[in-house]
């Protein structure tokens, strides 16, 4: 029965709403200027997942997203939905809310980031569609979301809608929708307590800091164990100061730029080696930290750092877990088969689980590519070189979670975090890698410089095999292409075929470069450039000089300078 407090109002509807990588990212004013901007994006959401009854809603507090929750609650209130769980201050964590969604039961969720984009006025905002599993809408849902967004012309309202103050826990009414405001750290904290043996960690840890006043101590040294932990103004803080401070026993100073703001005090909150440069420089200047790490603006994404900011990257961080399984509470009784990383991503990881007799699945940038075979029980841990590594304890992946990983591992071995990854690469040689990104670059030229390199790729491939570049490390002959193309994925669970995931070049040696273009800014286009080498011998060097030679060879088959008006890149990772 329709209620009589329902109305259809009358829209337009919008060509740009085509979720990216991760939902859709726009600048805050196109949402603030478009005239039912959001109302139409929810609406079409609402139509491709089948109209749900009951959601799970929040974010990671950026500007705009009180205005954003009003509209949706009353878009879904009108469509028909009973029950929406709402954090305090609507303020979630993308991983709290895949595993909000999960253990409620809930049919869906609806996220509101744009992640690692910058926020406030000017910033950047972003909606996205979590399924039942609490992962990603896949993409058979997106492209629904956009077909329909492409198409309406009414979304449906309350003609009656009283003010909701939703900053503190307690239940409310809107038309026959009742509203749930809850403390979604709490549900968190008890996942996590599920999956990590917290006792220990604390007790190896932090013991000391907790019983003599000082900031801790470490297993093998003696010295006091000490850590940063810096969520960037992002949504993290409040869980970083629970779990690590109030459950762990860390000292107070161990967390940095923990109060989450709305334009995340100015900063761009993304965990890399350029942006959270306040943490590297911290290590950097006090070498007796031993453990540093960096979230983005909705928690998903970390950046591990050992002692003296030195750097772990991504795909060695994802290999080492990997490697250390054992030690994470959670696996005790489970059956491992496999591990899953994106494409651009090191094999770092495939070593690891060639040497378990694992299954490794490659999959296309994007964590909902790692659904299905999360749910499927095909792989426990997946990541990606974009500084996001996750588990099957939800369908997001997980900051917090991959810290935890990281202080369980030193708790149990009672090692540091360069002792752990220089072991690693003695055990299993090292994956040299390297990301480059040309931010806000003419989308034009972008697109002419990708149909170029296709060409050369994937039209001319055969004459592109063969083909030799100069190297000048010494251990082995020059570069030579092995394959070249454009990466396609059939997802082993369900068949369907995505294309067009990255251009690559594959060398006889191992060595990789590949090339696409990001899914997940909001304005121009940004150039990632991804270059990879192995060695079993040469394990020290500088990663940016033993790549150089590769990155000479990027540069010329891809002719990037030229197209993006660029000799160097805005960040290097
Ligand atoms: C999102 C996706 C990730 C992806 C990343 C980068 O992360 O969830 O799976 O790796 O974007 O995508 P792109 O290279 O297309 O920019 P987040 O943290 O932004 O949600």
């Amino acid at each position: 029965m329709v209620s009589a407090n329902v109305i259809d109002v009358v829209t337009q509807p919008f060509d740009d709403q085509k979720p990216g990588t991760s939902g859709l990212r726009k600048r805050v004013k196109v949402f603030e200027e478009k005239p039912n901007y959001t109302e139409n994006f929810i609406q079409s959401i609402l139509e491709a997942a089948g109209q749900p009854k009951f959601l799970v809603l929040g974010g990671d507090g950026r500007y705009y997203s009180n205005e954003a929750i009003a509209k949706i609650l009353n878009v879904c209130a009108a469509n028909g939905v009973k029950r929406v769980v709402v954090p305090e201050r609507g303020i979630l964590s993308t991983p709290a809310a895949s595993a909000l969604i999960r253990s409620l039961k809930a049919d869906g969720g609806i996220i509101l980031t744009a992640s690692h984009n910058p926020g406030g006025p000017d910033g950047d905002f972003g909606i996205k569609y979590n399924a039942s599993n609490g992962g990603p809408a896949p993409e058979s849902l997106t492209n629904q979301i956009y077909a329909i967004s492409r198409s309406l012309t009414i979304y449906k309202s309350l003609f009656k809608r009283p003010q909701l103050h939703l900053e503190e826990k307690g239940q409310h009414e809107l038309g026959n929708m009742s509203i749930e405001v809850i403390d979604p750290i709490e549900n968190y904290l008890k996942l996590m307590n599920e999956v990590f043996d917290l006792d220990l960690i604390k007790e190896r840890l932090f013991h000391a800091a907790t019983s003599n006043g000082s900031n801790g101590h470490s297993t093998t040294s003696g010295k006091s164990f000490m850590m940063r932990a810096d969520p960037m103004n992002g949504v993290v803080g409040p869980y970083a100061r629970r779990i690590l401070i109030e459950v762990l026993g860390a000292p107070l100073a161990s967390l940095i730029n923990g109060e989450p703001l709305t334009d995340f005090g100015g900063k761009h909150p993304d965990p890399n080696l350029t942006y959270a440069s306040e943490l590297v420089e911290t290590m950097k200047s006090h070498p007796d930290i031993d453990f540093g790490v960096a979230f983005d603006g909705d928690g998903d994404r970390n950046m591990i750092l050992g002692e003296g900011a030195f750097f772990v990257t991504p795909g060695d961080s994802l290999a080492i877990i990997a490697d250390h399984l054992d030690k994470v509470k959670y696996f005790d009784d489970k059956q491992v088969k496999g591990f899953a990383r994106s494409f651009p991503t090191s094999p770092a990881v495939d070593r690891v689980a060639k040497a378990k007799q694992l299954d490794c699945y490659v999959t296309p940038t994007g964590w909902k590519f790692f659904g299905n075979l999360m749910d499927k029980g095909l792989i426990a841990l997946c990541g990606e070189e974009s500084f996001g590594t996750g588990s099957v304890h939800i369908r997001e992946k997980d900051g917090l979670w991959a810290a935890l990983a990281w202080l369980s591992i030193m708790a149990h071995t009672g090692k540091t975090v360069k002792q752990l990854v220089e072991e690693h690469w003695k055990k299993y040689g090292r994956d040299y890698f390297c990301r480059y990104d040309f931010e806000e670059c003419d989308s034009a030229k972008c697109e002419t410089m990708m149909r170029e390199l296709e060409e050369k790729l994937v039209d001319r491939s055969k004459l592109m095999v063969g083909k030799k570049f100069p190297r000048s490390q010494s251990e082995s002959g020059d570069y030579e292409i092995e394959e070249t193309g454009n990466f396609e994925y059939t997802d082993p669970v369900d068949q369907s075929v995505t294309t067009k995931q990255g251009l690559f070049v594959k060398f006889t040696n191992g060595a990789r470069i590949i090339v696409r273009l990001s899914g997940t800014g909001s304005s121009g286009s940004t150039v990632r450039l991804y270059v990879s080498d192995y060695s079993k011998e040469t394990l020290f060097e500088d990663s940016q000089s033993y790549l150089n030679d590769l990155l000479k060879v990027a540069y010329e088959l891809s002719n990037i300078t030229h197209f993006t008006g660029r000799e160097k890149p805005t960040v290097i990772t």
